[in-house]
Protein backbone atom coordinates (compact mmCIF):
# COMPACT_ATOMS: atom_id res chain seq x y z
CA UNK A 1 0.00 0.00 0.00
CA UNK A 2 1.79 3.26 -1.08
CA UNK A 3 1.37 6.89 -0.33
CA UNK A 4 0.52 7.43 -4.13
CA UNK A 5 -2.37 4.81 -4.35
CA UNK A 6 -3.92 6.03 -1.00
CA UNK A 7 -3.70 9.78 -2.19
CA UNK A 8 -5.74 8.69 -5.52
CA UNK A 9 -8.54 6.48 -3.66
CA UNK A 10 -8.97 9.00 -1.62
CA UNK A 11 -9.09 11.64 -3.72
CA UNK A 12 -11.60 10.17 -5.45
CA UNK A 13 -14.62 12.77 -3.77
CA UNK A 14 -17.30 12.58 -5.68
CA UNK A 15 -19.37 15.74 -7.01
CA UNK A 16 -22.18 17.31 -5.53
CA UNK A 17 -25.54 16.71 -6.42
CA UNK A 18 -26.94 19.46 -8.78
CA UNK A 19 -29.35 20.99 -6.18
CA UNK A 20 -31.04 24.20 -9.32
CA UNK A 21 -30.45 27.92 -9.94
CA UNK A 22 -30.06 28.55 -5.72
CA UNK A 23 -27.03 26.46 -5.48
CA UNK A 24 -27.72 25.31 -2.26
CA UNK A 25 -29.85 22.89 -0.44
CA UNK A 26 -32.69 24.65 1.84
CA UNK A 27 -32.65 23.10 5.41
CA UNK A 28 -35.92 21.93 4.87
CA UNK A 29 -35.36 19.91 1.97
CA UNK A 30 -32.45 18.18 3.55
CA UNK A 31 -32.75 14.46 4.55
CA UNK A 32 -32.45 13.86 8.51
CA UNK A 33 -30.85 10.98 7.48
CA UNK A 34 -27.64 12.66 6.05
CA UNK A 35 -24.81 13.72 8.46
CA UNK A 36 -23.75 17.06 7.29
CA UNK A 37 -21.04 17.39 4.44
CA UNK A 38 -22.58 14.46 2.87
CA UNK A 39 -25.04 13.42 -0.03
CA UNK A 40 -27.01 10.35 -0.53
CA UNK A 41 -24.81 8.28 -3.01
CA UNK A 42 -28.34 6.36 -3.42
CA UNK A 43 -28.00 2.84 -5.64
CA UNK A 44 -24.16 3.41 -6.06
CA UNK A 45 -21.60 1.96 -3.72
CA UNK A 46 -18.60 3.22 -4.68
CA UNK A 47 -15.50 0.52 -4.15
CA UNK A 48 -13.33 2.27 -1.69
CA UNK A 49 -9.88 0.37 -1.11
CA UNK A 50 -6.35 1.17 -0.44
CA UNK A 51 -5.35 -2.94 -1.81
CA UNK A 52 -5.86 -5.02 -4.70
CA UNK A 53 -8.74 -7.22 -3.64
CA UNK A 54 -7.86 -10.45 -2.69
CA UNK A 55 -8.63 -13.43 -4.20
CA UNK A 56 -9.89 -15.25 -0.16
CA UNK A 57 -12.27 -17.93 -0.31
CA UNK A 58 -14.87 -18.44 2.26
CA UNK A 59 -12.87 -22.09 3.11
CA UNK A 60 -9.32 -19.54 3.46
CA UNK A 61 -10.95 -17.07 5.73
CA UNK A 62 -10.40 -16.55 9.51
CA UNK A 63 -11.13 -14.26 12.21
CA UNK A 64 -9.17 -14.15 15.06
CA UNK A 65 -9.82 -12.34 18.43
CA UNK A 66 -6.24 -12.09 20.62
CA UNK A 67 -4.57 -9.30 22.83
CA UNK A 68 -6.38 -8.77 25.86
CA UNK A 69 -9.08 -11.76 26.62
CA UNK A 70 -8.70 -14.74 28.71
CA UNK A 71 -9.43 -17.19 25.67
CA UNK A 72 -7.96 -16.17 22.40
CA UNK A 73 -10.14 -17.84 19.58
CA UNK A 74 -9.67 -18.30 15.82
CA UNK A 75 -12.89 -18.74 14.22
CA UNK A 76 -12.92 -20.79 10.62
CA UNK A 77 -16.07 -19.50 8.30
CA UNK A 78 -18.45 -22.95 9.65
CA UNK A 79 -16.98 -21.34 13.35
CA UNK A 80 -18.23 -17.98 12.55
CA UNK A 81 -21.85 -19.11 10.57
CA UNK A 82 -22.51 -21.64 13.98
CA UNK A 83 -23.07 -18.06 15.99
CA UNK A 84 -26.27 -16.38 16.68
CA UNK A 85 -27.66 -14.70 12.98
CA UNK A 86 -27.40 -11.10 13.15
CA UNK A 87 -27.96 -7.94 11.01
CA UNK A 88 -27.87 -4.42 10.51
CA UNK A 89 -30.56 -2.50 8.55
CA UNK A 90 -29.40 1.23 8.17
CA UNK A 91 -27.37 3.89 6.80
CA UNK A 92 -23.60 4.28 5.95
CA UNK A 93 -21.38 7.09 5.95
CA UNK A 94 -17.75 7.41 3.57
CA UNK A 95 -15.71 9.95 4.97
CA UNK A 96 -14.90 11.20 1.13
CA UNK A 97 -18.58 12.19 1.40
CA UNK A 98 -20.92 9.58 0.15
CA UNK A 99 -23.46 7.98 2.64
CA UNK A 100 -26.05 4.99 1.61
CA UNK A 101 -29.84 4.44 3.44
CA UNK A 102 -31.34 1.66 4.40
CA UNK A 103 -28.57 -1.02 3.57
CA UNK A 104 -28.88 -4.55 4.62
CA UNK A 105 -25.66 -6.64 6.00
CA UNK A 106 -26.21 -10.05 7.46
CA UNK A 107 -24.05 -12.08 9.52
CA UNK A 108 -22.86 -11.96 13.14
CA UNK A 109 -23.23 -9.61 16.17
CA UNK A 110 -19.31 -8.46 16.99
CA UNK A 111 -20.61 -9.54 20.36
CA UNK A 112 -20.92 -13.07 20.08
CA UNK A 113 -17.29 -13.43 19.26
CA UNK A 114 -15.98 -11.24 22.06
CA UNK A 115 -17.97 -13.18 24.43
CA UNK A 116 -16.46 -16.42 23.60
CA UNK A 117 -13.24 -14.55 23.66
CA UNK A 118 -13.82 -12.81 27.30
CA UNK A 119 -12.70 -9.09 27.00
CA UNK A 120 -9.90 -8.98 30.18
CA UNK A 121 -11.52 -5.79 32.05
CA UNK A 122 -7.91 -3.95 31.20
CA UNK A 123 -9.30 -4.29 27.78
CA UNK A 124 -10.26 -0.18 26.21
CA UNK A 125 -9.11 -0.47 22.68
CA UNK A 126 -9.25 -2.60 19.26
CA UNK A 127 -7.20 -2.76 16.38
CA UNK A 128 -9.11 -4.50 13.66
CA UNK A 129 -7.10 -5.87 10.78
CA UNK A 130 -7.50 -7.19 7.21
CA UNK A 131 -6.22 -10.33 5.30
CA UNK A 132 -4.35 -7.68 3.08
CA UNK A 133 -2.58 -5.75 6.53
CA UNK A 134 -5.15 -2.85 6.42
CA UNK A 135 -5.84 -1.69 10.10
CA UNK A 136 -7.77 0.79 12.03
CA UNK A 137 -8.52 1.70 15.76
CA UNK A 138 -11.17 1.60 17.63
CA UNK A 139 -12.60 2.37 21.51
CA UNK A 140 -14.16 -1.20 22.78
CA UNK A 141 -17.09 0.68 23.42
CA UNK A 142 -17.59 1.60 19.72
CA UNK A 143 -17.57 -1.94 19.00
CA UNK A 144 -19.59 -4.05 21.97
CA UNK A 145 -23.48 -3.50 23.03
CA UNK A 146 -24.72 -4.01 19.50
CA UNK A 147 -22.66 -1.47 17.58
CA UNK A 148 -20.67 -3.87 15.37
CA UNK A 149 -20.83 -6.94 13.36
CA UNK A 150 -19.27 -9.39 10.77
CA UNK A 151 -21.10 -9.67 7.73
CA UNK A 152 -20.53 -11.53 5.06
CA UNK A 153 -23.96 -10.96 3.37
CA UNK A 154 -25.31 -8.05 1.25
CA UNK A 155 -29.01 -7.12 0.83
CA UNK A 156 -29.98 -10.78 0.00
CA UNK A 157 -26.99 -12.17 -1.45
CA UNK A 158 -23.11 -12.87 -0.39
CA UNK A 159 -21.04 -9.96 0.31
CA UNK A 160 -19.19 -8.96 -3.21
CA UNK A 161 -15.49 -9.79 -2.89
CA UNK A 162 -14.67 -5.30 -3.75
CA UNK A 163 -16.91 -4.71 -0.50
CA UNK A 164 -14.77 -7.58 1.49
CA UNK A 165 -16.13 -10.53 0.98
CA UNK A 166 -16.25 -13.10 1.49
CA UNK A 167 -16.49 -10.85 5.37
CA UNK A 168 -16.21 -7.59 6.59
CA UNK A 169 -16.52 -5.80 10.20
CA UNK A 170 -18.98 -2.77 10.09
CA UNK A 171 -19.33 -0.30 12.58
CA UNK A 172 -21.88 1.73 10.89
CA UNK A 173 -22.34 4.13 13.46
CA UNK A 174 -18.54 5.68 12.66
CA UNK A 175 -17.65 6.88 9.18
CA UNK A 176 -16.80 3.88 7.19
CA UNK A 177 -13.16 3.44 7.13
CA UNK A 178 -13.45 1.84 10.20
CA UNK A 179 -15.07 -0.96 8.47
CA UNK A 180 -12.64 -3.40 7.56
CA UNK A 181 -13.01 -5.33 4.63
CA UNK A 182 -11.73 -9.01 4.34
CA UNK A 183 -11.13 -8.91 8.55
CA UNK A 184 -9.22 -11.38 9.49
CA UNK A 185 -8.91 -9.99 13.54
CA UNK A 186 -9.25 -7.38 16.67
CA UNK A 187 -6.41 -6.99 18.76
CA UNK A 188 -8.01 -5.55 22.33
CA UNK A 189 -5.41 -3.52 23.76
CA UNK A 190 -5.30 -1.50 26.84
CA UNK A 191 -4.26 2.14 24.87
CA UNK A 192 -5.26 3.23 21.48
CA UNK A 193 -3.03 2.40 18.49
CA UNK A 194 -3.61 4.64 15.21
CA UNK A 195 -4.33 2.33 12.40
CA UNK A 196 -3.33 3.03 8.39
CA UNK A 197 -5.69 5.98 7.80
CA UNK A 198 -5.51 7.02 11.35
CA UNK A 199 -1.76 7.46 11.02
CA UNK A 200 -2.14 9.45 7.76
CA UNK A 201 -4.31 12.31 9.14
CA UNK A 202 -7.96 10.80 9.58
CA UNK A 203 -9.44 11.47 12.81
CA UNK A 204 -9.10 8.55 15.45
CA UNK A 205 -12.95 8.37 15.99
CA UNK A 206 -14.81 9.71 13.14
CA UNK A 207 -18.35 9.97 14.25
CA UNK A 208 -20.04 11.07 11.13
CA UNK A 209 -22.82 13.49 13.19
CA UNK A 210 -19.67 15.51 14.85
CA UNK A 211 -17.68 15.71 11.43
CA UNK A 212 -15.06 13.80 12.70
CA UNK A 213 -12.96 13.57 9.51
CA UNK A 214 -9.18 14.88 10.24
CA UNK A 215 -7.35 14.66 12.96
CA UNK A 216 -7.89 18.03 14.42
CA UNK A 217 -11.51 17.61 13.72
N1 LIG B 1 -9.14 -3.86 4.05
C1 LIG B 1 -9.63 -2.64 3.80
N2 LIG B 1 -10.76 -2.26 4.41
C2 LIG B 1 -11.27 -1.04 4.17
C3 LIG B 1 -10.62 -0.13 3.29
C4 LIG B 1 -9.44 -0.57 2.66
O1 LIG B 1 -8.81 0.17 1.90
N3 LIG B 1 -8.97 -1.83 2.94
N4 LIG B 1 -11.14 1.10 3.05
C5 LIG B 1 -12.03 1.63 4.07
C6 LIG B 1 -12.70 2.81 3.59
S1 LIG B 1 -11.80 4.24 3.51
C7 LIG B 1 -14.02 2.78 3.28
S2 LIG B 1 -14.88 4.19 2.92
C8 LIG B 1 -14.77 1.50 3.22
C9 LIG B 1 -15.27 1.33 1.82
O2 LIG B 1 -16.05 0.18 1.72
P1 LIG B 1 -16.63 -0.18 0.31
O3 LIG B 1 -15.48 -0.26 -0.66
O4 LIG B 1 -17.35 -1.48 0.50
O5 LIG B 1 -17.56 0.95 -0.05
O6 LIG B 1 -13.98 0.38 3.54
C10 LIG B 1 -13.03 0.58 4.55
N5 LIG B 1 -12.39 -0.67 4.80
MO1 LIG C 1 -13.34 5.99 3.05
Amino acid sequence: MTIEHRTTIEQRRPVEPTRGFTGRARAADRDPRLPPGQYDAADGWPVLSAEVTPELSPAEWTFRVDGLVTSPRTWTWDDAHELPASEYRGDIHCVTSWSKFGVRFGGASLDAFLAAAGPRPEATHVVAYSHTGYTTNLPLADVTGGKAWIVWEYGDGPLPPEHGGPARLIVPHLYFWKSVKWVAGLRLLDHDEPGFWEQNGYHHRGNPWREERYSGD
